[in-house]
């Protein structure tokens, strides 16, 4: 199977399973895992904060991030498409008490004027706005990127309000990369960020949340509260030291194929996508045109070997990652010419 469904796919390189089998643990919950304090030193360092906490996954870092710079009946502000408010199973709600203020992008990216006229002022007749989220990459928008001034811009102006600014970074190495900015320079002014070690990064399990050391030690009793208090997980931190060091250095070449997929099923009729704005490792491209649904397509490619995944409605994603070569994009989309072939799109 070429897996093109996620990132989140990715198997722990060799280095990383000996890394894992040789780990020095204890228990992290008495703050005891040296392979976790080294991780979570080095996680600081690198984003250019005070402190970082490991986190099981992506969602309870960001679910932590909500709690910590919000109270019960705020507001939060994110785009339409954020994985914050659509695949994180309402935790805003359900953790944090707050409704979610969606603004609609188009592709994924706010802008401050966006976002200035969803703030709601805590004057007796409306919910108070507390927090902005930004998801950089964008997921579900093809994995595209904030410019910087524009994050710098949106942070300098929320803090002028009295909101704060978390970045959904799950990908925010493939930001880095594309656009060679380093992860501390992006993440500089927002006041907390998540990443991810477990995609791109190949890493098995776990995510970072980065910010001020008193945001962090809050954050620590919030993660046991979630039930993620993983005591021995210098066995997974472990992996995630290399994910953190070594993986961001390849992180181009999921870029390069990409783009080369990107180019080659623009060329298929009955897909809609422009592959300039493939800039990551993430390809949305509308199917509408094919006369398949998603669920009909994604039957077809698999029983040739090829998964791919919904990005909502007509839309579908392919991500490229560690596990997938140019040799497998080739073979993945010469099989999606081959399904779409005898599919006769509506449009020709
Ligand atoms: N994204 C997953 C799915 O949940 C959609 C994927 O396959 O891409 N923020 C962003 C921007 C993400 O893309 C994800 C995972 C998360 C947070 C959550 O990370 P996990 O899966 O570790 O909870």
């Amino acid at each position: 199977m070429i897996d093109l469904r996620s990132d989140t796919v990715t198997k722990p390189t060799e280095a990383m399973r000996r890394a894992m089998a040789s780990a020095e643990v204890g228990d992290d919950v008495y703050g005891e895992d040296p392979t976790v304090n080294a991780l979570e030193k080095r996680a600081a360092e690198v984003l250019g904060k005070e402190a970082a906490l490991f986190v099981p996954t992506g969602t309870m870092g960001n679910t932590i991030a909500v709690k910590l710079h919000t109270e019960p009946g705020n507001e939060v502000i994110c785009d339409d498409r954020a994985h914050v408010l659509d695949w994180e199973l309402a935790m805003t709600a359900w953790f944090s008490g707050c409704l979610v203020r969606a603004v609609p992008t188009g592709n994924g990216i706010m802008t401050w004027a966006q976002i200035e006229a969803h703030i709601k002022p805590g004057n007796g007749f409306y919910a108070p706005t507390a927090l902005v989220t930004i998801e950089h990459t964008h997921n579900m928008h093809g994995g595209t990127l904030y410019e910087l001034a524009s994050i710098d811009e949106i942070c300098d102006r929320a803090h002028e309000r009295g909101l704060k600014v978390h970045i959904d970074g799950a990908r925010i190495f493939n930001a880095s990369v594309a656009s060679g900015h380093s992860v501390a320079r992006i993440a500089q002014k927002a006041d907390t960020v998540m990443f991810c070690l477990s995609k791109g990064l190949g890493a098995p399990v776990g995510s970072m949340l980065v910010g001020t050391a008193t945001a962090i030690a809050k954050g620590r009793g919030l993660r046991k509260r979630l039930g993620g208090g993983m005591r021995q997980s210098g066995m997974l931190a472990a992996a995630g030291l290399i994910a953190l060091e070594e993986m961001p250095k390849r992180l181009h070449e999921d870029h390069a194929n990409a783009k080369w997929i990107a180019e080659g099923l623009a060329k298929i009729p009955g897909l809609a996508l422009d592959p300039e704005k493939v800039r990551t490792n993430i390809v949305v491209f509308d199917i509408a045109d094919t006369g398949l649904t998603f669920a009909e397509l994604s039957a077809k490619l698999k029983a040739k070997g090829v998964l791919i995944s919904t990005a909502g409605g007509t839309r579908a994603r392919a991500v490229t990652h560690l596990n997938v070569s140019r040799k497998d994009c080739e073979t993945a989309l010469q099989v999606m010419e081959e399904v779409l072939a005898v599919c006769a799109p509506k449009v020709i």
